[in-house]
């Protein structure tokens, strides 16, 4: 392992502050792995799961307080407050840096201190970067394995050049003799997920679960990342990556951004229902993006697995995801069968009898508590997915000819809609929203806005963020070749409340469109929203009644978008004097097209 004079000092250094008891360099090898899973399936945090059924997976049950990314204890910590934006919490650099050193020191008493060396994208991609995460969680280092390229070979690339640190620990020192929690954490008040920006750190403390503790995905990723991607020229997104292949052979790549709940991962994975179309998998959560020698944008998968919710995926939601986690991977927070494999709600079968539930508990189905917690995750190698693109690895990445966005509206939102051009579609990205109702805990109800999908994952002012996507445009090398933009909605209800549109394998229909719109061969109509498909220009072959329900799927109502226009008038006052004028001007012209006579 070739370790630089650098990177071993500052190894050095953390692990003076945080006393573990012994270090360990990680080499990402097989060997490695299995003797940290034997460790953890020993000291209790770990279930083998049953070979014949699942083979070389193991079950992970988190704490009850630790499951889920922590918002409201993630900081962006710039210099200046402003620079960290309305949407984000703020502290201090200095005043974060000094409250979190007293929690690390010590922090790491009674465990292990490993160095895991990472790169997020394929290895030596022009677009890829390194980071070395310090963490004392087995769990993290046996997760990062699957979500990110890890090892010495990311050492040997990485030479004596910089690196994008990032420093965790759950928050749980053990003084001598104590026994170890299944799962240690800290409790909520002392969980901190923290970013400095201009220094490209992450210091997280407290939290075992998911985006607090696999630094590389949201940490270093998005929030880190965005930031990078700004001072560079260059995107980082929260978008899946997704390859179209038409009956000709034809194919085109798109990257689409959703809040959660609308369904990303099974979009990334579909498969189609009309006969010739092919879906590939690039990515499922995040897209890097740089302009190529040709002009054209070109995106990598940061990641090299899926971290994805397990609840409600099955054979027949998204059979590749299913597949996707057939062995090798880690499952956390479902269900725990008798015969030693993992269940969760909407899994397609039955609960067995004498299933433990997330919390180790017997499943009883009389209290009413779920088997699975509704963020139970599988991490699975992205290798392992039946349709995984064939140049899901190449270090160029793949050229996007679209972007998609959307969100669950019941009401106002057609099925999909084109931008008339680059800024219109930025103003799209900005306007992103579900509905949510008034159910949702601590939610008013009403369209809850995630611009880009990306408000718990932009590092600065998300004003300047939607600047960002306005200079892109401006810095394209040629403009013709910018992807072209669309919104989409499959979530749209009719007057009895239910879906008008079927969803999953039958999304490939608008995708469909969306291929032909940027070939040149769609048909559109012009509305004050944008270009909407012609009615007959989406295939609905084979689909019963929907050709009847066409009219409505894709109505712009002048009225309801009016009232849009007022809650998109809220949304923008948000950014004050950062809300870059382009934005202002497309507001102003969607408002003068709706009122336009
Ligand atoms: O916990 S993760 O951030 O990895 C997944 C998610 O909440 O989006
Ligand atoms: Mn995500």
């Amino acid at each position: 392992m070739k370790i630089s004079k650098k990177l071993e000092k500052w190894v050095n250094e953390w692990a003076a502050l945080c006393q573990p008891d012994s270090v360990h360099w990680c080499d990402g090898s097989e060997t490695e792995n299995q003797r940290l899973l034997d460790q953890m399936v020993k000291s209790g945090m770990a279930v083998k799961l049953n070979e014949a059924k699942r083979p070389n997976s193991y079950y992970f049950q988190s704490d009850p307080s630790d499951v889920a990314r922590v918002e409201n204890r993630t900081f962006i910590c710039s210099e200046k407050q402003e620079d960290a934006g309305p949407t984000n919490n703020w502290m201090a650099p200095a005043e974060m840096k000094s409250v979190l050193t007293e929690m690390y020191r010590g922090c790491m008493k009674g465990r292990t201190l490993y160095v895991i060396p990472f790169s997020m994208g394929p290895l030596g991609s022009k677009i890829a970067h390194i980071g070395i995460q310090i963490t004392d969680s087995p769990y993290v280092v046996v997760n990062m394995r699957i979500m990110t390229r890890m090892g010495s070979a990311v050492l040997d690339i990485l030479g004596d050049h910089d690196f994008v640190p990032c420093i965790h620990s759950v928050g749980a020192p053990l003084q001598p003799g104590q026994k170890d929690a299944k799962w240690p954490c800290a409790p909520i008040e002392k969980k901190y997920i923290s970013h400095f920006p201009e220094t490209n750190e992450t210091w997280s403390f407290g939290s075992g679960y998911g985006g607090n503790a696999l630094l590389g995905k949201k940490c270093f990723a998005l929030r880190i990342a965005t930031n990078m991607a700004r001072r560079e020229g260059w995107m980082a997104e929260h978008m899946l990556i997704t390859g179209i292949t038409n009956p000709q052979g034809i194919k085109r790549y798109v990257a689409a951004a959703f809040p959660s709940a609308c369904g990303k991962t099974n979009l990334a994975m579909l498969i189609p229902s009309i006969p010739g179309w092919k879906i590939e998998t690039v990515g499922d959560d995040i897209a890097w993006m740089k302009f190529g020698e040709d002009g054209r944008l070109y995106a990598i998968n940061p990641e090299a697995g899926f971290f994805g919710v397990a609840p409600y995926t099955s054979m027949e939601t998204n059979p590749n995801a299913m597949l996707s986690c057939r062995s090798n991977s880690i499952f956390t927070n479902t269900a725990l069968t008798p015969d030693g494999d993992i269940w969760w709600e909407g899994i397609g079968s039955d609960i067995p009898e004498g299933s433990l539930t997330w919390t180790n508990e017997i499943y009883n189905k009389e209290n009413g508590k779920p088997a699975a917690h509704p963020n139970a995750r599988f991490t699975a190698p992205a290798y392992q997915c039946p349709v995984i693109d064939k140049d899901w690895e190449n270090p160029k990445g793949v050229p996007i000819s679209a972007f998609l966005f959307g969100g669950r509206r019941p009401g106002t939102v057609p099925l999909v809609y084109q931008s008339f051009d680059w800024n219109h579609g930025v103003f799209l990205g900005s306007i992103v929203g579900s509905e949510v109702t008034a159910a949702a805990i601590g939610l008013k109800a009403g369209v809850r806005r995630d611009p880009f999908a990306m408000l718990p994952f932009c590092g600065y002012h998300m004003g300047d963020y939607f600047g960002h996507w306005v200079k892109i445009g401006q810095i394209a090398p040629d403009p013709a070749k910018l992807p072209k933009i669309f919104n989409v909605n499959w979530f749209r209800k009719g007057a009895d409340g239910k879906f008008l549109w079927p969803g999953y394998g039958d999304n490939i229909r608008v995708l469909k469109w969306i291929f032909e719109r940027v070939e040149g061969t769609a048909a559109a109509v012009e509305t004050p929203i944008g270009f909407v498909p012609e009615k007959h220009a989406i295939d609905v072959d084979g689909l019963p009644g929907i050709a009847e329900k066409m009219d409505q799927i894709l109505k712009v109502d002048k009225e309801e978008w009016l009232h849009e226009c007022e809650l998109i008038a809220e949304h923008q006052k948000i950014f004050g004097d950062r809300l870059p004028a382009e934005m202002k001007k497309q507001y102003d012209n969607l408002k003068a097209r709706l009122e336009k006579k």
